[in-house]
Protein backbone atom coordinates (compact mmCIF):
# COMPACT_ATOMS: atom_id res chain seq x y z
CA UNK A 1 0.00 0.00 0.00
CA UNK A 2 1.34 3.65 -1.26
CA UNK A 3 0.25 6.93 0.81
CA UNK A 4 1.45 8.20 -1.81
CA UNK A 5 -1.53 8.22 -3.71
CA UNK A 6 -4.34 10.59 -4.03
CA UNK A 7 -7.73 8.45 -2.69
CA UNK A 8 -9.60 10.84 -4.14
CA UNK A 9 -8.23 9.57 -7.71
CA UNK A 10 -10.36 6.74 -8.38
CA UNK A 11 -8.27 3.55 -9.06
CA UNK A 12 -10.70 2.16 -11.93
CA UNK A 13 -10.35 2.57 -15.33
CA UNK A 14 -13.77 1.19 -15.85
CA UNK A 15 -16.37 3.18 -17.78
CA UNK A 16 -20.02 4.05 -16.16
CA UNK A 17 -21.83 0.63 -15.89
CA UNK A 18 -25.28 -0.31 -16.06
CA UNK A 19 -26.65 2.93 -15.26
CA UNK A 20 -29.80 3.93 -17.07
CA UNK A 21 -31.87 7.28 -15.87
CA UNK A 22 -35.13 7.04 -14.36
CA UNK A 23 -38.04 6.96 -16.92
CA UNK A 24 -39.68 9.86 -15.17
CA UNK A 25 -36.11 11.80 -15.21
CA UNK A 26 -36.50 15.40 -17.17
CA UNK A 27 -34.97 15.36 -20.19
CA UNK A 28 -31.91 17.55 -19.48
CA UNK A 29 -30.36 16.86 -16.47
CA UNK A 30 -27.42 18.52 -15.67
CA UNK A 31 -24.43 16.89 -14.97
CA UNK A 32 -22.34 17.93 -12.34
CA UNK A 33 -18.36 17.85 -10.99
CA UNK A 34 -19.24 18.45 -7.60
CA UNK A 35 -22.60 16.55 -5.76
CA UNK A 36 -23.40 16.87 -2.21
CA UNK A 37 -25.53 14.27 -1.23
CA UNK A 38 -27.40 14.82 2.58
CA UNK A 39 -30.62 13.37 3.84
CA UNK A 40 -32.36 16.75 3.16
CA UNK A 41 -31.58 19.33 0.91
CA UNK A 42 -30.81 23.09 1.90
CA UNK A 43 -34.07 24.38 1.25
CA UNK A 44 -37.04 24.03 2.28
CA UNK A 45 -41.17 25.01 0.95
CA UNK A 46 -42.15 27.63 2.14
CA UNK A 47 -45.44 27.61 4.00
CA UNK A 48 -48.62 29.29 2.13
CA UNK A 49 -46.55 28.56 -1.07
CA UNK A 50 -49.37 27.98 -4.16
CA UNK A 51 -46.50 27.70 -6.53
CA UNK A 52 -43.15 26.82 -6.30
CA UNK A 53 -41.65 28.72 -3.14
CA UNK A 54 -38.28 27.64 -1.85
CA UNK A 55 -36.06 29.39 1.28
CA UNK A 56 -32.32 28.48 1.38
CA UNK A 57 -32.50 26.69 5.03
CA UNK A 58 -29.30 28.21 7.25
CA UNK A 59 -26.68 26.33 7.82
CA UNK A 60 -22.40 26.14 7.64
CA UNK A 61 -22.40 23.68 5.15
CA UNK A 62 -23.71 25.76 2.16
CA UNK A 63 -21.42 28.93 2.67
CA UNK A 64 -18.45 26.50 3.35
CA UNK A 65 -19.32 24.97 -0.59
CA UNK A 66 -19.89 28.37 -2.21
CA UNK A 67 -16.93 29.02 -1.36
CA UNK A 68 -14.84 26.09 -2.11
CA UNK A 69 -16.34 25.84 -5.51
CA UNK A 70 -15.26 29.28 -6.96
CA UNK A 71 -17.93 30.17 -8.80
CA UNK A 72 -18.65 26.96 -10.55
CA UNK A 73 -22.69 25.79 -9.59
CA UNK A 74 -23.45 23.51 -6.67
CA UNK A 75 -25.79 20.73 -6.70
CA UNK A 76 -27.18 19.07 -3.94
CA UNK A 77 -29.26 15.64 -3.98
CA UNK A 78 -31.72 15.27 -0.70
CA UNK A 79 -35.58 14.78 0.33
CA UNK A 80 -37.13 18.06 0.19
CA UNK A 81 -38.82 18.04 3.40
CA UNK A 82 -42.80 16.95 1.77
CA UNK A 83 -43.61 13.51 2.42
CA UNK A 84 -45.28 12.29 -0.84
CA UNK A 85 -44.58 14.87 -2.91
CA UNK A 86 -42.28 14.78 -6.01
CA UNK A 87 -40.34 17.86 -7.84
CA UNK A 88 -38.24 18.24 -10.56
CA UNK A 89 -34.39 19.01 -10.16
CA UNK A 90 -34.86 23.17 -9.59
CA UNK A 91 -32.78 25.90 -9.04
CA UNK A 92 -32.42 28.34 -5.73
CA UNK A 93 -29.69 30.49 -4.69
CA UNK A 94 -27.35 28.87 -7.07
CA UNK A 95 -27.67 25.82 -5.95
CA UNK A 96 -29.05 23.11 -8.41
CA UNK A 97 -31.28 21.00 -6.51
CA UNK A 98 -32.29 17.32 -7.30
CA UNK A 99 -35.19 16.08 -5.45
CA UNK A 100 -35.38 12.36 -3.84
CA UNK A 101 -38.99 11.39 -3.08
CA UNK A 102 -39.88 9.62 -0.11
CA UNK A 103 -43.15 7.93 0.79
CA UNK A 104 -44.43 8.28 4.22
CA UNK A 105 -43.95 4.23 4.64
CA UNK A 106 -40.17 5.52 3.69
CA UNK A 107 -39.94 8.02 6.18
CA UNK A 108 -41.02 5.31 8.68
CA UNK A 109 -38.83 2.48 7.74
CA UNK A 110 -35.37 4.65 6.98
CA UNK A 111 -35.69 8.10 8.65
CA UNK A 112 -37.72 7.64 11.64
CA UNK A 113 -37.06 4.22 11.97
CA UNK A 114 -33.51 2.44 10.88
CA UNK A 115 -31.39 6.57 11.13
CA UNK A 116 -33.20 7.48 14.45
CA UNK A 117 -34.31 4.58 16.26
CA UNK A 118 -31.52 2.67 15.64
CA UNK A 119 -27.85 4.42 14.53
CA UNK A 120 -29.14 7.57 16.60
CA UNK A 121 -29.09 6.23 19.87
CA UNK A 122 -26.36 2.94 19.37
CA UNK A 123 -24.26 5.53 18.01
CA UNK A 124 -24.58 8.08 20.95
CA UNK A 125 -23.41 5.31 23.44
CA UNK A 126 -26.82 3.75 23.73
CA UNK A 127 -28.00 6.53 25.74
CA UNK A 128 -31.36 5.16 24.99
CA UNK A 129 -31.78 1.25 23.66
CA UNK A 130 -31.70 0.56 20.32
CA UNK A 131 -34.68 -1.27 18.55
CA UNK A 132 -33.45 -3.68 15.98
CA UNK A 133 -36.33 -4.00 14.50
CA UNK A 134 -35.94 -5.83 11.20
CA UNK A 135 -38.22 -4.40 9.06
CA UNK A 136 -36.76 -0.80 8.91
CA UNK A 137 -33.24 -2.66 7.34
CA UNK A 138 -35.15 -2.84 3.82
CA UNK A 139 -36.64 0.36 3.60
CA UNK A 140 -32.89 1.97 4.77
CA UNK A 141 -31.39 -0.49 1.86
CA UNK A 142 -33.92 0.89 -0.61
CA UNK A 143 -33.78 4.86 0.46
CA UNK A 144 -30.13 4.59 -0.03
CA UNK A 145 -30.29 3.17 -2.95
CA UNK A 146 -32.62 5.86 -4.30
CA UNK A 147 -30.00 8.26 -3.32
CA UNK A 148 -27.64 7.08 -5.09
CA UNK A 149 -29.46 6.65 -8.50
CA UNK A 150 -30.66 10.12 -8.10
CA UNK A 151 -26.69 11.33 -7.74
CA UNK A 152 -25.34 9.10 -10.46
CA UNK A 153 -27.93 11.12 -12.72
CA UNK A 154 -26.64 13.95 -11.60
CA UNK A 155 -22.79 13.18 -11.42
CA UNK A 156 -20.33 14.13 -14.07
CA UNK A 157 -18.23 11.05 -15.32
CA UNK A 158 -14.87 11.53 -12.24
CA UNK A 159 -16.74 14.32 -10.86
CA UNK A 160 -16.80 14.08 -6.87
CA UNK A 161 -19.81 13.10 -4.56
CA UNK A 162 -20.00 14.22 -0.99
CA UNK A 163 -22.22 12.14 1.11
CA UNK A 164 -23.43 12.71 4.46
CA UNK A 165 -24.23 11.80 7.72
CA UNK A 166 -25.92 8.37 9.33
CA UNK A 167 -29.06 8.62 6.89
CA UNK A 168 -27.04 7.30 3.96
CA UNK A 169 -24.48 4.94 4.82
CA UNK A 170 -24.76 2.50 2.22
CA UNK A 171 -24.62 5.06 -0.80
CA UNK A 172 -20.89 5.16 -1.07
CA UNK A 173 -20.46 1.75 -2.02
CA UNK A 174 -23.83 1.61 -3.95
CA UNK A 175 -22.81 4.49 -6.21
CA UNK A 176 -19.04 3.25 -7.05
CA UNK A 177 -21.14 0.26 -8.60
CA UNK A 178 -23.32 2.86 -10.78
CA UNK A 179 -20.45 5.74 -11.60
CA UNK A 180 -16.86 3.71 -10.96
CA UNK A 181 -14.95 6.78 -11.76
CA UNK A 182 -16.59 8.86 -9.21
CA UNK A 183 -14.23 10.27 -6.85
CA UNK A 184 -16.44 9.52 -3.48
CA UNK A 185 -16.14 11.50 0.18
CA UNK A 186 -18.43 10.57 2.76
CA UNK A 187 -18.72 12.53 6.01
CA UNK A 188 -20.18 11.32 9.61
CA UNK A 189 -21.35 14.07 11.80
CA UNK A 190 -22.55 11.62 14.72
CA UNK A 191 -19.35 10.21 17.13
CA UNK A 192 -18.91 6.77 15.46
CA UNK A 193 -19.34 4.44 18.55
CA UNK A 194 -16.70 2.07 19.80
CA UNK A 195 -16.29 -1.64 18.75
CA UNK A 196 -18.02 -3.24 21.94
CA UNK A 197 -21.63 -0.89 20.78
CA UNK A 198 -20.93 -0.68 17.22
CA UNK A 199 -20.95 -5.08 16.61
CA UNK A 200 -24.40 -5.30 18.49
CA UNK A 201 -25.62 -4.17 15.01
CA UNK A 202 -26.97 -6.81 12.84
CA UNK A 203 -26.37 -5.18 9.90
CA UNK A 204 -22.92 -4.27 10.74
CA UNK A 205 -20.68 -5.96 7.91
CA UNK A 206 -23.44 -4.20 5.12
CA UNK A 207 -22.90 -0.80 6.74
CA UNK A 208 -18.78 -0.99 7.09
CA UNK A 209 -18.64 -2.08 3.04
CA UNK A 210 -21.30 0.13 2.10
CA UNK A 211 -19.00 3.78 3.89
CA UNK A 212 -16.00 1.63 2.63
CA UNK A 213 -17.00 2.47 -0.85
CA UNK A 214 -16.17 5.87 -0.26
CA UNK A 215 -12.62 7.55 -1.54
CA UNK A 216 -12.19 9.47 1.92
CA UNK A 217 -14.36 8.77 4.92
CA UNK A 218 -14.29 11.33 7.87
CA UNK A 219 -14.51 11.57 11.13
CA UNK A 220 -15.19 14.30 13.78
CA UNK A 221 -12.61 12.74 16.35
CA UNK A 222 -9.86 10.69 15.71
CA UNK A 223 -11.32 8.22 17.98
CA UNK A 224 -14.42 7.59 16.06
CA UNK A 225 -11.45 7.20 12.94
CA UNK A 226 -10.03 4.75 15.16
CA UNK A 227 -12.64 3.12 15.96
CA UNK A 228 -14.22 2.53 12.45
CA UNK A 229 -10.51 1.09 11.24
CA UNK A 230 -10.44 -1.29 13.86
CA UNK A 231 -14.24 -2.36 13.25
CA UNK A 232 -13.68 -2.12 8.73
CA UNK A 233 -10.74 -4.55 9.65
CA UNK A 234 -12.55 -7.21 11.81
CA UNK A 235 -16.00 -7.48 10.33
CA UNK A 236 -16.02 -6.20 6.61
CA UNK A 237 -13.39 -7.06 4.00
CA UNK A 238 -10.71 -4.11 4.36
CA UNK A 239 -6.81 -4.35 5.33
CA UNK A 240 -4.26 -1.48 6.46
CA UNK A 241 -3.60 0.61 9.25
CA UNK A 242 -2.35 4.58 9.76
CA UNK A 243 -5.76 5.94 7.78
CA UNK A 244 -5.52 4.07 4.67
CA UNK A 245 -7.37 1.08 4.18
CA UNK A 246 -7.39 -1.34 1.44
CA UNK A 247 -10.61 -2.26 0.19
CA UNK A 248 -10.73 -4.50 -3.31
CA UNK A 249 -8.15 -2.58 -5.60
CA UNK A 250 -8.73 0.49 -4.57
CA UNK A 251 -7.26 2.38 -0.91
CA UNK A 252 -9.54 4.48 0.96
CA UNK A 253 -8.20 7.05 3.71
CA UNK A 254 -9.94 7.39 6.73
CA UNK A 255 -8.94 10.61 8.82
CA UNK A 256 -10.94 13.13 11.76
CA UNK A 257 -11.83 16.19 9.62
CA UNK A 258 -13.57 18.47 12.68
CA UNK A 259 -16.35 20.08 11.72
CA UNK A 260 -16.64 23.77 11.84
CA UNK A 261 -18.88 26.50 11.45
CA UNK A 262 -18.89 29.84 8.87
CA UNK A 263 -16.81 32.08 11.80
CA UNK A 264 -17.11 35.52 9.31
CA UNK A 265 -20.83 35.10 9.22
CA UNK A 266 -21.38 34.86 12.82
CA UNK A 267 -18.92 37.44 13.66
CA UNK A 268 -20.93 40.02 11.19
CA UNK A 269 -24.22 39.53 13.08
CA UNK A 270 -22.65 39.54 16.29
CA UNK A 271 -21.24 43.23 15.56
CA UNK A 272 -24.75 44.14 14.28
CA UNK A 273 -25.92 46.89 16.00
CA UNK A 274 -29.29 45.97 16.15
CA UNK A 275 -28.24 42.69 17.93
CA UNK A 276 -26.12 44.20 19.80
CA UNK A 277 -29.09 46.13 20.97
CA UNK A 278 -31.38 42.79 21.32
CA UNK A 279 -28.62 41.43 23.64
CA UNK A 280 -28.63 44.30 25.72
CA UNK A 281 -32.39 44.34 26.29
CA UNK A 282 -32.80 40.93 26.83
CA UNK A 283 -30.08 41.42 29.73
CA UNK A 284 -32.21 43.79 31.10
CA UNK A 285 -35.30 41.71 30.67
CA UNK A 286 -33.64 38.71 32.57
CA UNK A 287 -32.15 41.09 35.13
CA UNK A 288 -28.87 43.50 34.22
CA UNK A 289 -27.41 42.52 37.49
CA UNK A 290 -27.75 38.89 37.14
CA UNK A 291 -25.11 36.46 35.72
CA UNK A 292 -26.77 34.82 32.71
CA UNK A 293 -26.35 31.07 31.88
CA UNK A 294 -27.70 29.69 28.87
CA UNK A 295 -28.20 26.32 27.08
CA UNK A 296 -29.38 26.26 23.04
CA UNK A 297 -29.91 22.90 22.04
CA UNK A 298 -32.45 20.95 19.43
CA UNK A 299 -34.32 19.03 22.28
CA UNK A 300 -32.44 15.65 22.20
CA UNK A 301 -32.06 13.37 24.84
CA UNK A 302 -28.42 13.17 23.81
CA UNK A 303 -27.68 16.78 24.43
CA UNK A 304 -28.07 16.44 28.46
CA UNK A 305 -30.56 19.23 29.24
CA UNK A 306 -32.39 17.13 31.84
CA UNK A 307 -29.42 16.89 33.75
CA UNK A 308 -28.01 20.27 33.42
CA UNK A 309 -31.18 21.65 35.00
CA UNK A 310 -31.09 19.47 37.67
CA UNK A 311 -27.73 20.46 38.39
CA UNK A 312 -28.91 24.37 38.05
CA UNK A 313 -31.52 23.13 40.92
CA UNK A 314 -29.03 21.75 42.82
CA UNK A 315 -27.02 24.92 42.83
CA UNK A 316 -30.03 27.07 43.71
CA UNK A 317 -30.86 24.26 47.01
CA UNK A 318 -26.94 24.62 48.05
CA UNK A 319 -27.35 28.45 48.10
CA UNK A 320 -30.78 29.98 47.83
CA UNK A 321 -29.53 33.47 48.32
CA UNK A 322 -28.30 33.14 44.80
CA UNK A 323 -31.76 33.06 43.20
CA UNK A 324 -31.06 36.39 42.83
CA UNK A 325 -27.90 36.84 41.20
CA UNK A 326 -28.12 34.35 38.39
CA UNK A 327 -30.74 33.56 35.63
CA UNK A 328 -30.72 29.93 33.68
CA UNK A 329 -31.95 30.71 30.14
CA UNK A 330 -32.63 27.38 28.31
CA UNK A 331 -33.68 27.26 24.42
CA UNK A 332 -34.70 24.23 23.31
CA UNK A 333 -35.35 23.67 19.66
CA UNK A 334 -38.15 21.55 18.48
CA UNK A 335 -36.85 18.06 17.14
CA UNK A 336 -37.99 14.74 16.05
CA UNK A 337 -41.07 15.14 17.98
CA UNK A 338 -43.15 12.47 16.78
CA UNK A 339 -40.45 9.90 18.46
CA UNK A 340 -41.68 8.74 21.89
CA UNK A 341 -38.09 9.26 23.11
CA UNK A 342 -38.03 12.67 22.20
CA UNK A 343 -41.62 13.17 23.94
CA UNK A 344 -40.58 11.75 27.00
CA UNK A 345 -37.48 13.79 27.56
CA UNK A 346 -39.44 16.81 26.55
CA UNK A 347 -41.82 15.75 29.51
CA UNK A 348 -39.05 15.06 31.75
CA UNK A 349 -37.33 18.59 31.12
CA UNK A 350 -40.41 20.55 31.52
CA UNK A 351 -41.14 19.07 35.01
CA UNK A 352 -37.80 20.06 35.63
CA UNK A 353 -38.77 23.25 34.86
CA UNK A 354 -42.01 23.69 36.70
CA UNK A 355 -40.04 22.67 39.79
CA UNK A 356 -37.22 25.28 39.52
CA UNK A 357 -39.21 28.09 39.03
CA UNK A 358 -42.17 26.80 41.35
CA UNK A 359 -39.44 26.46 43.96
CA UNK A 360 -37.56 29.77 43.77
CA UNK A 361 -39.39 31.77 41.85
CA UNK A 362 -41.40 34.71 43.03
CA UNK A 363 -43.86 37.17 41.60
CA UNK A 364 -42.37 38.78 38.75
CA UNK A 365 -39.37 36.86 39.09
CA UNK A 366 -38.00 33.48 37.62
CA UNK A 367 -34.58 31.88 37.81
CA UNK A 368 -35.35 29.83 34.37
CA UNK A 369 -36.46 30.81 31.33
CA UNK A 370 -37.30 28.39 29.36
CA UNK A 371 -38.18 28.98 25.08
CA UNK A 372 -39.23 25.79 23.33
CA UNK A 373 -39.01 27.16 19.82
CA UNK A 374 -36.25 27.64 17.09
CA UNK A 375 -35.21 31.24 16.30
CA UNK A 376 -34.12 33.40 13.71
CA UNK A 377 -30.01 33.52 14.15
CA UNK A 378 -29.90 37.42 14.71
CA UNK A 379 -32.05 36.31 17.86
CA UNK A 380 -30.02 33.50 18.57
CA UNK A 381 -26.56 35.55 18.41
CA UNK A 382 -28.50 38.49 20.77
CA UNK A 383 -28.85 35.27 23.21
CA UNK A 384 -25.08 34.40 23.12
CA UNK A 385 -24.08 37.55 23.50
CA UNK A 386 -26.53 38.55 26.85
CA UNK A 387 -25.03 35.41 28.28
CA UNK A 388 -21.91 35.22 30.38
CA UNK A 389 -21.84 31.77 30.99
CA UNK A 390 -22.77 28.94 28.02
CA UNK A 391 -24.10 25.98 28.90
CA UNK A 392 -23.12 23.09 26.53
CA UNK A 393 -23.21 19.08 28.60
CA UNK A 394 -24.19 16.38 25.96
CA UNK A 395 -23.65 13.15 27.26
CA UNK A 396 -21.83 12.53 23.73
CA UNK A 397 -22.38 14.98 20.67
CA UNK A 398 -20.20 14.35 17.11
CA UNK A 399 -19.06 17.91 17.26
CA UNK A 400 -21.24 20.91 19.04
CA UNK A 401 -21.62 23.85 16.85
CA UNK A 402 -23.34 26.13 19.46
CA UNK A 403 -20.36 25.67 21.35
CA UNK A 404 -18.03 27.06 18.40
CA UNK A 405 -20.55 29.25 17.65
CA UNK A 406 -20.72 31.33 20.94
CA UNK A 407 -16.89 31.53 21.09
CA UNK A 408 -17.07 33.46 18.14
CA UNK A 409 -19.81 36.00 18.46
CA UNK A 410 -17.87 37.03 22.07
CA UNK A 411 -15.80 39.30 20.03
CA UNK A 412 -14.87 41.30 23.17
CA UNK A 413 -13.33 38.16 24.28
CA UNK A 414 -15.98 37.86 27.57
CA UNK A 415 -18.01 34.70 28.59
CA UNK A 416 -17.13 31.36 30.02
CA UNK A 417 -18.13 28.38 27.56
CA UNK A 418 -18.60 24.93 30.21
CA UNK A 419 -18.27 21.70 27.95
CA UNK A 420 -18.91 18.45 27.74
CA UNK A 421 -16.27 15.93 27.95
CA UNK A 422 -18.10 14.23 26.04
CA UNK A 423 -18.28 16.14 22.61
CA UNK A 424 -15.83 16.56 19.53
CA UNK A 425 -15.75 20.31 20.31
CA UNK A 426 -14.11 19.46 23.48
CA UNK A 427 -10.66 17.98 21.39
CA UNK A 428 -10.73 21.12 20.59
CA UNK A 429 -12.13 23.86 23.27
CA UNK A 430 -9.79 22.82 26.17
CA UNK A 431 -9.86 26.07 27.62
CA UNK A 432 -13.61 25.88 28.45
CA UNK A 433 -14.11 24.60 31.69
CA UNK A 434 -14.74 21.29 30.97
CA UNK A 435 -17.28 18.73 32.50
CA UNK A 436 -19.04 14.99 32.95
CA UNK A 437 -22.49 15.68 32.17
CA UNK A 438 -23.88 12.83 34.24
CA UNK A 439 -22.20 14.47 37.27
CA UNK A 440 -25.11 16.71 38.63
CA UNK A 441 -22.77 17.87 41.54
CA UNK A 442 -20.09 17.81 39.55
CA UNK A 443 -21.92 20.23 37.32
CA UNK A 444 -23.60 22.67 40.21
CA UNK A 445 -20.17 22.84 41.39
CA UNK A 446 -18.79 24.10 38.15
CA UNK A 447 -21.69 26.69 37.76
CA UNK A 448 -20.58 28.12 41.19
CA UNK A 449 -17.16 28.12 39.97
CA UNK A 450 -17.95 30.03 36.70
CA UNK A 451 -20.00 32.57 39.37
CA UNK A 452 -16.37 33.07 41.35
CA UNK A 453 -14.50 33.01 38.53
CA UNK A 454 -12.18 36.25 37.82
CA UNK A 455 -12.53 38.20 34.54
CA UNK A 456 -8.86 38.15 33.81
CA UNK A 457 -9.37 34.23 33.78
CA UNK A 458 -12.55 34.65 31.92
CA UNK A 459 -10.87 37.27 28.79
CA UNK A 460 -7.29 34.86 28.98
CA UNK A 461 -9.82 31.72 28.47
CA UNK A 462 -11.79 33.17 25.65
CA UNK A 463 -9.04 34.81 24.14
CA UNK A 464 -7.44 31.37 23.46
CA UNK A 465 -11.01 29.59 22.50
CA UNK A 466 -11.72 32.28 19.80
CA UNK A 467 -8.15 31.43 18.00
CA UNK A 468 -9.12 28.02 17.89
CA UNK A 469 -11.31 29.05 15.36
CA UNK A 470 -9.60 31.57 14.03
CA UNK A 471 -7.14 28.88 12.99
CA UNK A 472 -10.20 26.80 11.55
CA UNK A 473 -13.15 27.43 10.12
CA UNK A 474 -16.19 25.84 8.25
CA UNK A 475 -14.20 26.65 5.04
CA UNK A 476 -10.63 24.78 5.91
CA UNK A 477 -13.09 21.89 7.02
CA UNK A 478 -14.64 21.53 3.21
CA UNK A 479 -11.27 21.68 1.46
CA UNK A 480 -9.93 18.88 3.70
CA UNK A 481 -12.53 16.50 3.36
CA UNK A 482 -12.75 16.95 -0.28
CA UNK A 483 -9.54 16.46 -0.64
CA UNK A 484 -8.09 19.87 -2.10
CA UNK A 485 -5.35 20.90 0.77
CA UNK A 486 -4.39 17.54 1.99
CA UNK A 487 -4.43 15.15 -0.88
C1 LIG B 1 -25.28 17.35 14.28
C2 LIG B 1 -24.44 16.57 15.30
C3 LIG B 1 -22.56 18.16 14.87
C4 LIG B 1 -29.96 25.68 17.18
N1 LIG B 1 -31.03 26.35 17.63
C5 LIG B 1 -31.29 27.31 16.75
C6 LIG B 1 -30.36 27.24 15.74
N2 LIG B 1 -29.57 26.22 16.01
C7 LIG B 1 -28.43 25.80 15.19
C8 LIG B 1 -27.16 26.13 15.90
C9 LIG B 1 -26.20 25.11 15.30
C10 LIG B 1 -27.11 23.94 14.94
O1 LIG B 1 -28.44 24.41 14.99
C11 LIG B 1 -26.98 22.80 15.93
O2 LIG B 1 -25.77 22.16 15.69
P1 LIG B 1 -25.11 21.22 16.79
O3 LIG B 1 -23.76 20.87 16.31
O4 LIG B 1 -25.09 21.93 18.08
O5 LIG B 1 -26.04 19.93 16.94
P2 LIG B 1 -26.89 18.91 15.99
O6 LIG B 1 -28.10 19.57 15.48
O7 LIG B 1 -27.15 17.71 16.83
O8 LIG B 1 -25.91 18.54 14.78
C12 LIG B 1 -23.43 17.50 15.95
C13 LIG B 1 -23.41 18.76 13.78
O9 LIG B 1 -24.34 17.82 13.26
C14 LIG B 1 -22.54 19.26 12.63
O10 LIG B 1 -21.70 18.25 12.16
O11 LIG B 1 -21.79 19.18 15.49
O12 LIG B 1 -22.60 16.78 16.83
O13 LIG B 1 -25.28 15.99 16.30
O14 LIG B 1 -25.63 25.63 14.11
O15 LIG B 1 -26.87 27.47 15.63
N3 LIG B 1 -30.31 28.08 14.70
C15 LIG B 1 -31.27 29.05 14.67
N4 LIG B 1 -32.23 29.17 15.61
C16 LIG B 1 -32.28 28.32 16.67
O16 LIG B 1 -33.18 28.43 17.50
N5 LIG B 1 -31.24 29.93 13.65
Amino acid sequence: MTKSRSPLSSTSTKRRVQWHPRSDAPEAVERQSLVVVANRLPVHRLPDSSKIGWSTSPGGLVSALKSVLNGKELCWVGWSGEAERSHQPFRHDGIYNCPVTLTQEDLEGYYSGFANRILWPLFHDAVRPPEYRRRWWKPYVEVNRRFAEATAEVLQENGTAWIHDYHLMLVPQMLRELVPSAKISFFLHIPFPPEELFAQLPWRRELLQGVLGADVIGFQTQLGAQNFTRLAQRYADSRGSDGLLKVDDRVTKVDCFPISIDRSRFESVAAMPNVQKRARELREKIGAHKKIFLGVDRLDYTKGIDVRLTAFRTLLENDPSLCDKVAFVQIAVPSREKVQEYAEVRTTIEQEVGRINGTFGSPGQVPLHYHYQSLPIEELVAFYLAADVMVVTPFRDGMNLVAKEYVTTRLDNTGLLILSEFTGAAKELNQALLVNPHDIDGLAATFRTALEISPAEVQSRMTALRQVIQNHDVHQWADECLGLTRI
